[in-house]
């Protein structure tokens, strides 16, 4: 048995004064930073979107946070984030990356968003997360980051149904809070096994 810690989107976007702020985004970096010292491995995701990208409002002339239908279902507008490259993509200045063994990148396919560490959204696509930690004997994961209800969630889902043994620690996760997101995350969560802490 082998435990990873996966840390989602700790970036600067995510962040306060970021464009996609998430409330308390920066409170969680310290306590990541020591709970990487209890474990084997530790992997860090980041939200890596090309300009224009579809999920973004500004592409579509749509307003911030409206729904649009793509084809692979409903899709969250959002303020342009994360941008390959840019100040706001890059990890929060404290977050420790000396610990880090892998550092994967997600949403950089122009035509679908990747809120999943694991798959893009239309739930097809695989980043090639599930083979790394396969090839190396991992099959416990904890997962912290920004945001809950949405990269968090969608990884910590994708992740108990591949079987991996999943373990969410709320304390050092925020959420974004759309319309219910929070709850709705929670439930889907529990629903699909994930062992929130
Ligand atoms: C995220 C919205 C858009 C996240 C990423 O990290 O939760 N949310 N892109
Ligand atoms: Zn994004």
């Amino acid at each position: 048995m082998t435990h990873a810690l996966i840390v989602i989107d700790v970036q600067n976007d995510f962040c306060p004064g970021g464009a996609l702020a998430v409330a308390g985004g920066d409170q969680i970096v310290g306590g990541i930073n020591t709970l990487m010292g209890e474990f084997a491995a530790v992997i860090l995701t980041q939200d890596w979107h090309p300009a224009g990208h579809s999920s973004f409002a500004s592409t579509h002339n749509a307003a911030v946070m409206s729904m649009m239908d793509m084809p692979y279902g409903p899709q969250v507008l959002w303020p342009d984030h994360c941008i390959q490259g840019s100040t706001g993509a890059q990890f929060h200045p404290d977050l420790n990356l000396d610990r880090a063994d892998l550092i994967i990148r997600k949403g950089y396919n122009p035509a679908i968003d990747s809120y999943s560490a694991f798959f893009e959204n239309d739930h097809q696509t695989p980043t090639g997360l599930e083979g790394y930690l396969r090839t190396r004997g991992i099959t416990d994961l904890t997962m912290v980051g920004l945001a809950t209800d949405f990269c968090v969630n969608y990884s910590a889902v994708d992740a108990a149904k591949l079987g991996f043994a999943v373990t969410v620690k709320r304390e050092l996760c925020r959420g974004i809070d759309l319309q219910g997101s929070m709850a709705a995350a929670l439930e889907g969560m529990e629903r699909a096994g994930v062992h929130l802490i």
